[in-house]
């Protein structure tokens, strides 16, 4: 692989496309306001990416928010939701139109999506758009996270030292062991559950790699047996009390940085990318994998 590929560009962007969507969040849109039910429903990236806003949301407390994966999606009506949000790069991704035209006329849907020419559109009451953010690589990087940007500033966060560590951690130094390892468990508490998600992931779409990713407290009751010598379990956050020398004691590698937990998935998002460049995969067009997934079916079954 060259040095220039679509997942190298795109992912090195990402401080500017957070900061352009972090414009767009702080203002005021369809996105959902304070004290709403809110359902988040998305695929693959952008479920995970749902997981962590819902998270956000929550103990932000500004609303019961849940998130689906939009082939698994209840949204009943004794459930009361009051809008449903969906993520999707593409915009055209079969479960995530299905679950809009379900619902459509009953329970209000905003879109956050990459490509405003798609139907996802038509499906939607509201879109935010974010076009900017949209990707050649099929291998998302930048889309999920400046979508996660964009809903941290509408959750009235301010972003500002997020955009400044993704900046360091495009060149923060990549260690021969993290290319080398033989498997990474990667693990979150709260929203940065949805972060360990993606970053397992990012890992087997861009490199095939051995993955696994787990709620950092339940990583003890089992997944641990897995963590030997040559092996990384990386943690998004903060660490719980006493996971590091748990993990040290079984002769893996325990990583865990300071930085804002999105920063640190730029940093994996370039681990996978010299993975992949070091088993001679192109991580643009990925084994058995496309831009979205389009079924054949019809949205309406
Ligand atoms: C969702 C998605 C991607 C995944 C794969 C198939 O796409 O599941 O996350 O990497 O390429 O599609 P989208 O709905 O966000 O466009």
């Amino acid at each position: 692989m060259s040095g220039t590929s679509y997942m190298e560009q795109e992912l090195r962007s990402q401080p500017e496309t957070w900061r352009a969507a972090a414009e767009i969040g702080a203002a005021a849109g369809p996105l959902p306001k304070a004290g709403q039910r809110v359902a988040v429903v998305g695929c693959g990236t952008s479920w995970f990416m749902a997981q962590s806003y819902a998270a956000l949301r929550e103990n932000a407390g500004l609303g019961v928010t849940d998130p689906f994966a939009a082939s698994e999606a209840f949204l009943g009506r004794a459930r009361g939701y009051d809008a449903v949000v969906a993520i999707t790069r593409s915009g055209t991704t079969t479960e995530v139109l299905r679950v809009l035209d379900a619902i459509k006329g009953r329970i209000p849907t905003v879109t956050v999506l990459g490509d405003p020419e798609t139907a996802a559109v038509t499906l939607s009451d509201e879109t935010v758009a974010l076009p900017f953010a949209d990707e050649k690589s099929v291998v998302q990087t930048r889309f999920a996270t400046t979508a996660l940007t964009l809903l941290r500033a509408h959750l009235g966060e301010d972003v500002s030292r997020a955009v400044s560590d993704a900046q360091e951690a495009l060149t923060a130094p990549i260690e021969r062991e993290w290319v080398d390892a033989e498997q990474f468990s990667f693990l979150g508490t709260g929203w940065t559950f949805g972060l360990a998600n993606e970053a397992a992931l990012k890992m087997r779409e861009a490199s095939q790699s051995w993955t696994e990713s787990y709620p950092a407290m339940e990583y003890r009751h089992g997944p641990i047996a897995i963590a030997a010598p040559g092996r990384v379990t990386w943690l998004f956050g903060q660490a719980p009390e006493g996971l590091e020398a748990d993990v040290v004691r079984t002769g893996a590698r325990f990583v865990c940085h300071g930085r804002d937990p999105l920063a640190d998935l730029v940093l994996v998002q370039r681990v996978a990318l010299e993975r992949a460049r070091a088993r001679g995969l192109d991580p643009d067009n990925p084994r058995s994998l496309t831009r979205s997934v389009m079924l054949e079916t019809p949205a309406t079954p």
